[in-house]
């Protein structure tokens, strides 16, 4: 059994990791657009939540040629961020960049061009008739989460720009207290190639060209070892622990766990649970995320929701239901799984 981290270890542990891993050169101007965003809306009263969605990479070179990925299309994120800009949320929308985005996603990543939904009619672009309705519908939700300034947008690439967004944008959520909300769907990787350890140019495929050695004498992490390639990765500091503890304590807290073994699945939900005593892990399986998840919480213990596999979105308006029971304390009225 893992030992639990001490929040002295986990702060050193934050520590080392912010200093070996210097911040993404965009930093400072998304803190400074964070910073305003979360002002407004708190000067307004209104609840905040940061929608985290999409896989964080893990890059072998400095230089990147490759890296390693961690799986996930953003729909989880971007539908839940609609959902709640919906329920009058402002939304920091923290994404893996081109992952699907808030609204566009109904037009965007599919097999289908979005010049499919549009016709010519007397020389002017307009939305094909079969598809006026659901555009309709969602160009009005759009422009209402423009209109007042809803939605802020933010991009990652690798597992290190994730945490230093992460991070900085949890402290400037912190004076919210309980408005606050972290909603963690983005996939986090849990191995990673730490700054100091990786080489500069790509790596080679045979042993004579490749640099087995950095500028700071170390062993590269990615290296090749005669004609294999050697990919030896360090573990994430759990970063969870902190934004529990430190960067957001009075921060509503869901966070995702996804697995592929469904003998695993609630277990290591309850795990995480008790691990960091937040307040909602929502799990899933690869293969059946898109209608069915197990909220597991201290306040309900594990309950499942499932949805007509045509009606997969049902499944984020359970979260709304969950976090009103939540907030007011009881849990009666609990959300009946949906027979399929
Ligand atoms: C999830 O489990 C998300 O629901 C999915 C969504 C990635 C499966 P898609 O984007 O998929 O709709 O295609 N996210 C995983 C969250 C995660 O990595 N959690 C970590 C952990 O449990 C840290 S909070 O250790």
């Amino acid at each position: 059994m893992e030992h639990l981290p001490s929040a002295e270890t986990a702060e050193a542990a934050e520590s080392h990791y912010f200093t070996q891993n210097p911040p993404p050169k965009n930093l400072k101007s998304n803190v400074t657009l964070a910073r305003e965003f979360i002002d407004r809306h708190a000067e307004q009263g209104r609840r905040l939540v940061l929608v985290t969605s999409g896989g964080t990479t893990v890059p072998l070179e400095t230089q990147t040629v490759r890296y390693i990925d961690n799986f996930s299309a953003g729909t989880r994120g971007a539908t839940s961020a609609e959902y709640f800009l919906q329920e009058g949320y402002a939304v920091i929308f923290l994404h893996r960049q081109f992952s699907l985005l808030p609204y566009s996603r109904h037009y965007s990543h599919n097999t289908r061009s979005f010049l499919d939904f549009m016709k010519e009619e007397n020389g002017r672009v307009v939305v094909d008739e079969q598809h006026q309705e659901e555009m309709l519908r969602v160009l009005r939700q759009y422009s209402v989460a423009k209109k007042e300034n809803r939605l802020l947008i933010l991009s990652f690439v690798t597992i290190t720009e994730y945490l230093w967004e992460l991070r900085e944008v949890a402290k400037l959520m912190r004076p919210l207290g309980h408005k606050a909300m972290f909603y963690l769907a983005a996939a986090v990787s849990d191995f990673f190639v730490p700054q100091d350890r990786m080489v500069e140019h790509k790596i080679q495929s045979s042993e004579e060209f490749s640099q087995n050695t950095n500028r700071n004498g170390k062993t590269p992490a990615a290296r090749t070892e005669g004609r294999s390639l050697i990919i030896d990765l360090e573990p994430v500091p759990k970063f969870l622990k902190q934004l529990v503890d430190g960067w957001a304590p009075e921060g509503m807290i869901v966070s995702f766990k996804l697995e592929t073994d469904p003998s695993m699945l609630v277990k290591k939900a309850q795990y995480s649970l008790e691990k960091y005593a937040h307040h909602l892990v929502i799990g899933n399986l690869l293969m059946t995320r898109k209608w069915e998840v197990v909220f597991v919480s201290a306040l309900e213990g594990e309950k499942w929701i499932r949805v007509p596999r045509n009606r997969r979105s049902r499944s984020v308006s359970g979260v709304e239901a969950w976090i009103g029971r939540a907030e007011a304390g009881k849990a009666e009225n609990t959300v009946q799984p949906k027979a399929e």
